[in-house]
């Protein structure tokens, strides 16, 4: 056996596999870090992570949703993101391998997940048109090409050097000193360069994405909100009980749930923001800018706002102090009567800034509630989490049907002929907030020694209010806890119950009674469609 040919065959094996796989991952690299500066350029939402994962979220049937919801919390879009990267890397190492074998089938890789990459991109409900697709395409033919070159120092330079004519070429080739086995040289410095470029681009191409909300930025440090016309009562002491451990009448802006198909948080600048009004039975349809929202009287309402996905004893609850316009104005200023009055729209669907529809009764909205268009919480102009420049907020609604955050339309339709983003999924069209409780502390399994212990917690019934909330010990007894006082019917009150404890182990549940008259039922249900519904129970061990 000749020497090159014992190359030829160790170049074959394990080795150049495993270079393969590197060059693979260098041009998923490659491509991602290129898209990533692509993106820059268009925008940060059309980067193919970004767009794949929306889809994702999108395609997402609902109850593996509300489990992502419950495993991952907030984190459920990071984890989506981590695990697009590994689908991605693993297929990258595969197709490097591929293209050891069949250089052109490992480049046509790539470039097919740069067409899922685009499909996507320009499918997302924001998509800005075809520019949508230019980081995926841009990306992966950057990182075909980079596959297809790299590869190719892999192999032999077929007859690297030239016959001299075609006849004597068998020959020439047989004489010829032995070829170098492959491009070694060539190889390293290609992927060193390319793995150095794609760096650079990808982080270029980062930071250029950060610093493209800056405007957003400036335009939400500026804002000065003005004094409400219509200031919300100050909280009187009674409303908040000195229990450790029970959640603070008011959430911090810090502390309040985030739930929402964003994975990138919309930046939005108020100085170009604008809302349309506009569809059936709007006499005068209009346009507002975000000046024209702080021109306006403003009222400012304590407003607890809760998520459908929110289990029982769950987290995704807060009271926030809102500042805003009140919307059934806007409505009656733009000629638009609820159905009670012969309105023609019996839907109000708010849209977003990235796509979201999120659809209300107008009967609710213009029934006297403080249905808000918010510019502002706990004091400050909306987080860009929770929705600057502007979202709404409606007392008695879950998010799902009302909260609709960085709004920017406003459109009236009917039930009947239009089903929003979550209805389509399989959520209720209409969803009032279930009457529920919630024990804050002791934490479950905690152990309290025996003697007096407070049970304490939140109850919330919005707009309806909260009337009773009781207690049971094991199977003793529903007991009456004490209630907070009341700040409005629209907020959550927060409840207490001295109890005293006996050693072993305890099982304490909660139940509200809300201000119709209705008890807290203790059929567990779903999230979906509407909301859970249960008691709330904590076991503990007295020691
Ligand atoms: N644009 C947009 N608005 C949205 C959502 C969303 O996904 N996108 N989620 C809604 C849901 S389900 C809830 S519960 C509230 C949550 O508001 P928060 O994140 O400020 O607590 O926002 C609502 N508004
Ligand atoms: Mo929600």
């Amino acid at each position: 056996m000749r020497d090159e040919e014992k190359d030829q065959r160790g170049r074959s094996g394990p080795a150049r596999l495993a270079l393969g796989a590197l060059s693979g991952a260098l041009a998923g690299f490659a491509a991602l870090a290129s898209a990533e500066l692509v993106a820059a350029a268009v925008r940060p939402q059309s980067g193919p992570v970004v767009v794949v994962g929306g889809a994702s979220i999108d395609a997402t049937p609902a109850p593996v949703k509300d489990w992502a919801i419950r495993h991952f919390g907030t984190d459920d879009k990071l984890v989506l993101q981590l695990g697009i990267l590994a689908v991605l890397a693993v297929s990258a190492l595969a197709l490097g391998v591929l293209a050891v074998r069949f250089r052109r089938a490992g480049a046509a890789g790539i470039l097919l997940f740069g067409a899922v990459g685009a499909a996507a991109a320009l499918n997302r409900p924001d998509s800005i048109g075809i520019t949508d697709a230019l980081p995926s395409v841009v990306g992966a033919v950057a990182g075909a090409l980079l596959l297809y070159g790299l590869v190719g120092r892999l192999t032999v330079p077929a007859r690297s050097t030239a016959p001299e004519s075609g006849a004597e070429s068998e020959e020439a080739a047989e004489v010829s000193p032995a070829p170098e086995p492959w491009d070694r040289r060539g190889f390293v410095l290609a992927a060193a360069s390319a793995a150095a470029a794609s760096a650079v681009a990808g982080t270029v191409g980062r930071s250029l994405n950060g610093t493209r909300g800056r405007d957003a930025v400036a335009s939400r440090e500026k804002v000065v909100l003005p004094l409400p016309g219509s200031p919300a009562r100050p909280v009187p002491k009674r409303a908040g009980l000195r229990v450790a451990g029970i959640s603070p009448f008011v959430t911090s802006n810090q502390d309040f749930y985030r739930v929402d198909t964003a994975l990138v948080v919309p930046k939005v600048d108020a100085s170009g923001w604008r809302m349309r009004i506009h569809g059936k039975g709007v006499r005068c349809p209009a346009t507002y800018s975000f000046d024209d929202l702080l021109r306006r009287e403003l009222i400012e309402r304590d407003i607890t706002l809760t998520c459908v996905s929110n289990e029982v004893g769950g987290p995704y609850v807060g009271n926030a102090r809102w500042i805003g316009v009140r919307l059934a104005d806007l409505l009656a200023e733009c000629g638009v009567m609820p159905p009670s009055r012969g309105g023609r729209a019996d839907q109000l669907v708010a849209r977003s800034v990235d796509g979201m529809t999120i659809g209300s009764p107008v009967e609710d909205l213009m029934d006297g509630r403080d249905a808000l268009l918010a510019l502002g919480m706990n004091g400050e102009p909306l987080p860009f989490e929770h929705g600057f420049p502007v979202r709404m907020v409606v007392p008695g609604l879950y998010g799902f049907v009302s909260a609709c955050k960085w709004i920017k339309d406003i459109e009236l339709t009917t039930f009947d002929s239009y089903d929003p983003y979550w209805v389509k999924r399989g959520w209720a069209r209409r969803a009032p907030i279930k009457t529920e409780s919630r024990i804050d502390t002791p934490k479950p399994f905690a152990r309290p020694n025996a003697g007096p212990v407070m049970v304490a917690g939140v109850a919330w019934a919005q707009h309806r209010g909260i009337d009773k909330v009781e207690v049971r010990v094991d199977d003793g007894p529903w007991r009456e806890a004490h209630l907070a006082a009341e700040y409005t019917r629209d907020t959550w009150r927060q409840w207490s119950f001295p109890w005293q404890a006996t050693s072993g182990g305890h099982t304490l549940a909660v139940r509200a009674t809300d201000r119709t008259g209705t008890v807290q039922t203790e059929e567990r249900t779903r999230t979906i469609p509407d909301g859970a519904s249960g008691w709330h129970s904590v076991v503990v061990t007295v020691d």
